[in-house]
């Protein structure tokens, strides 16, 4: 069966919780689709998350890469459809804040999605789930690693289904932040499965 690599992330800034974080440990092991996942949470960390994902991605050979993170304030599904060469934000969990600095020294401005983005969202929406493509992953971790991700997977010459998904916050974290849009967790868990379900 082919391998599907999840990662999600752990909880960052003043979040006590990462939705991604706690849906990669319940789907670790199961089967989606055509596909086996094997689960993993990153740290954020400029100087780490992607070093972690990549050692994943050596260990695993993964026929199929979805990276997850936190969007709080969204209010969709969205599917990212590409990731730039910068990194810019607040403090990460080490306290590390790049500014406008590139991830890959004289890489390229940025790389597409090679997930089924569209696919997605339209079986999102089919099964009444709001959802849409985003057009900016933003500058911080899940930029980082997204770029970094299809970065290596340029490198090699290959081209398998790589890229990432924003979810909203979860209920719990809208009940510690009143002004968070937050959806059940297994509710986004499965909003998941069906993106998920759409890769071949
Ligand atoms: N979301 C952040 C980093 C970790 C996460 O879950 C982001 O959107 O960059």
């Amino acid at each position: 069966m082919k391998k599907l690599l999840l990662t999600g992330f752990e909880p960052f800034l003043d979040h006590g919780v990462n939705p991604t974080e706690l849906i990669v440990i319940n789907l670790d092991g199961k089967t989606i689709g055509g596909f086996s996942v094997v689960g993993r949470v990153l740290p954020v960390e400029f100087h780490r998350s992607a070093e972690v994902l990549v050692d994943h991605v050596r260990e695993l050979e993964p026929d199929a890469v979805v990276c997850l993170g936190l969007a709080a304030g969204r209010d969709k599904i969205t599917p990212e459809r590409v990731a730039i060469n910068i990194n810019d934000g607040v403090p990460d969990n080490s306290g590390r804040n790049p500014v406008d600095e590139t991830i890959v020294e004289d890489g390229p401005a940025a790389y597409f999605s090679t997930l089924p983005i569209r696919k997605m969202v339209n079986a999102l929406r089919n099964s009444r789930i709001p959802a849409e493509i985003s057009n900016t992953a933003g500058t911080y971790l899940c930029n980082n690693v997204m770029y970094s991700l299809l970065h290596v997977y340029e490198g090699k010459g290959e081209t398998i289904p790589a890229g990432f998904i924003h979810v909203p916050a979860s209920f719990e974290l809208s009940v510690e932040n009143g002004k968070l849009p937050g959806w059940p967790l297994d509710t986004i868990q499965r909003a998941l499965e069906i993106a998920i379900g759409e890769l071949e």
